[in-house]
């Protein structure tokens, strides 16, 4: 699985710097897609202005990733991780029905940044294993299209601890990000 989704970061074959950040509320498993991005062995968790970011880089690609429950009174600070990004991943966790809500107004506030609107949203719903949510029930909470500030997106149902889904989620990711190469 580790190996599908490595293909899938190495079609994008652009010398030209790729960044995605990665976010979530804690707990979603960011983490864990990053275990299974095999990239994890390269993760350097950066204490920065008064919240753990982690950098990866792969190539060409710079992933940045930083969980943002419980950081709402440090949003003043996101921006400084939201210029020049290519790409969002929004990782959700599909048993938090609880939190659901703050998910979605987490990604409205994301999107809301003059930086961040308009930017493609790969939302990963994962631990589909034990989702108590089906994957329209969460497309129905979130109501992406009412969303200011969405551009293209695209949800997957998956499960980070085994990676299924998340290889699909990623080929959607290359191919928009190829097209923006051009
Ligand atoms: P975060 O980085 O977004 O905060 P983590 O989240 O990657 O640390 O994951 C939080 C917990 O959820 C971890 O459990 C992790 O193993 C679990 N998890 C992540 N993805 C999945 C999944 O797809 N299915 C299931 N069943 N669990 C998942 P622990 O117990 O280590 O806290
Ligand atoms: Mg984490």
């Amino acid at each position: 699985m580790g190996q599908l989704i490595i293909k899938a970061l190495n079609s994008l074959q652009s010398k030209k710097e790729r960044r995605i950040l990665m976010l979530g509320l804690d707990a979603a498993g960011k983490t864990t897609v990053l275990y299974q991005m095999k990239l994890k062995e390269q993760v350097q968790s950066v204490p920065t202005i008064g919240f753990n970011v982690e950098s990866v880089e792969y190539k060409n690609l710079k992933f940045t990733i930083w969980d943002i429950g419980g950081q709402w009174k440090l949003r003043q600070l996101w921006h400084h991780y939201f210029q020049g990004n290519n790409a969002l991943i929004y990782v959700l966790d599909s048993t938090d029905a609880e939190r659901m809500k703050d998910a979605k107004q987490a990604l409205e506030m994301v999107l809301e940044s003059q930086d961040m609107a308009g930017i493609p949203v790969l939302i990963l719903a994962n631990k589909q294993d034990i989702a108590v949510m089906s994957l329209s029930e969460i497309q129905e909470k979130l109501q992406l299209h009412t969303i200011k500030g969405i551009g293209q997106w695209y949800i997957q149902g998956c499960c980070a601890l085994n990676g299924e889904g998340i290889y699909d989620g990623f080929d959607w990711l290359s191919k928009v990000l190829n097209q923006q190469q051009k």
